[in-house]
């Protein structure tokens, strides 16, 4: 908590003060709902002596998922990276696939885990999704898919990536890791292209602990994942698919359940939040806090702050100054898949064709949010950012 209001330079931590904040405060603070709910369906598995294999509870929390997005199949799985590696599969992509390289780097290893290569495309600067004309420069014959990614959980361009998609024959699904609870023309996330892939880790708006689900409207689709999650058996000793262990665990689907019915506390408590951070940071210059498009469901989980050339301060400045602070800001997803090992010997040059996810990568900060931030907090946070810009002005 904030033991004090930074007032001048001198007050900064990394100037030997003590720091504002006792306790770090951590991007991906784990929101907990109802921990008495909880507690008691952990109590029934153990009763129950069913832990996992597709058990009563895990089948339940599929069933109210799909409800919730309004879509046919909902196939939990262990974790995103999984259902992402188990979807690509059946959906049978191979040789190229094009993806952003501004995303959590799971995006692409899920293709490359599997002898798939994945082929960066550029985003749009203003919403940090892809952009469409930049996938389409990107299309080889050996392209045969497309992974759009809904970034911070504003939806890709969905439909353009499913106009390219069907003009050049390519499978298209969407990593919506960040998009629990986000919409697209008023339709939730989760129903869009051949399938799409949430991630439920601890850190996000909406957490099972570990997990992560597949989502689709299309019943052989769901069948094969369902299979494939469950080493490809088909009963008792039939295996019918090539099939790995991508199973979610009854416990992590009983969090998913007591974290369901608190979802709405949470998406309200992150939407005033981001309200509270764009008035703490507004006037500060060269900080921009990337707004939701206010026509769409988010759950507004990502406080994204961009750092652009006219603030005094750099961005690695700031996040040197707010983790002496002991406020734990992320530069995600810096610096691009492109700049991470493997893919930096695979594609040297990619930054030549990607200026725009350069640019952004070189600019961005993901602020605390969640249950953890308060007035107090973020007012705090913006004063630590102001007092640098305003000390490396003079
Ligand atoms: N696609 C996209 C677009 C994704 O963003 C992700 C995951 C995936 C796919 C893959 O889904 P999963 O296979 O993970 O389900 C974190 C998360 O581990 C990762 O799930 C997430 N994206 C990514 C954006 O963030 P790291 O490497 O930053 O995690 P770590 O250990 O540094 O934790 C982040 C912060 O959260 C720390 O400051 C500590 C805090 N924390 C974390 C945990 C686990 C807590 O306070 N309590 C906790 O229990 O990747």
């Amino acid at each position: 908590m904030a033991t004090k209001q930074i007032r001048t330079p001198a007050d900064l931590a990394i100037h030997g003060a003590p720091p504002a904040f006792e306790a770090p405060l951590h991007v991906g603070r784990p929101n907990l709902c109802n921990r008495d709910a909880f507690l008691a369906r952990v109590g029934s598995i153990l009763d129950n002596q069913w832990l996992t294999n597709n058990g009563p509870v895990v089948q339940e929390f599929e069933e109210r998922i799909a409800r919730y997005l309004g879509v046919k199949h909902c196939v939990a799985m262990c974790n995103g990276t999984i259902a992402l590696e188990i979807a690509i599969r059946a959906l049978g992509l191979q040789g190229e696939v094009i993806v952003p390289s501004w995303t959590f780097v799971a995006t692409a290893h899920a293709l490359y885990w599997q002898g798939i290569t994945p082929v960066f495309a550029d985003i749009d600067p203003a919403t940090h999704n892809l952009d469409p004309a930049a996938v389409r420069r990107m299309i080889t014959p050996r392209t045969t898919g497309i992974i759009g990614v809904h970034v911070w959980g504003r939806a890709a361009p969905i439909d353009a990536l499913q106009a390219i998609a069907d003009e050049h024959g390519l499978k298209l699904m969407f990593d919506a890791a960040h998009a629990f609870g986000s919409s697209y023309r008023g339709q939730s996330i989760g129903r869009f292209g051949a399938c799409e892939v949430f991630s439920f880790h601890a850190t996000k708006a909406f957490n099972t602990m570990e997990g992560g689900a597949v989502t689709t409207n299309d019943d052989t689709l769901a069948d094969a994942l369902r299979l494939m999650r469950n080493f490809g058996f088909k009963g008792y000793d039939n295996v019918v698919h090539p099939g790995t262990n991508g199973k979610m665990i009854e416990v992590c689907a009983a969090m998913g359940l007591a974290n369901l019915d608190g979802f709405d506390a949470i998406v309200k408590a992150n939407t005033r939040n981001h309200a509270a951070y764009k008035a703490a940071l507004a006037g500060i210059p060269g900080v921009r806090l990337l707004d939701y498009d206010p026509a769409e469901r988010n759950s507004h989980h990502y406080i994204v702050a961009e750092i652009g050339p006219d603030c005094p301060a750099s961005r690695d400045a700031i996040v040197a100054a707010l983790h002496a602070e002991n406020v734990l800001a992320r530069k995600y997803f810096w610096p691009g898949c492109h700049g991470m090992q493997p893919y930096r010997d695979l594609f040297p040059h990619a930054g030549l064709v990607l200026p725009q996810t350069e640019r952004v990568a070189s600019e961005v900060v993901v602020l605390p949010n969640g249950f953890a931030a308060n007035e107090t907090v973020i007012s705090t946070i913006a004063s630590t950012i102001k007092t640098l810009a305003e000390y490396l002005t003079k």
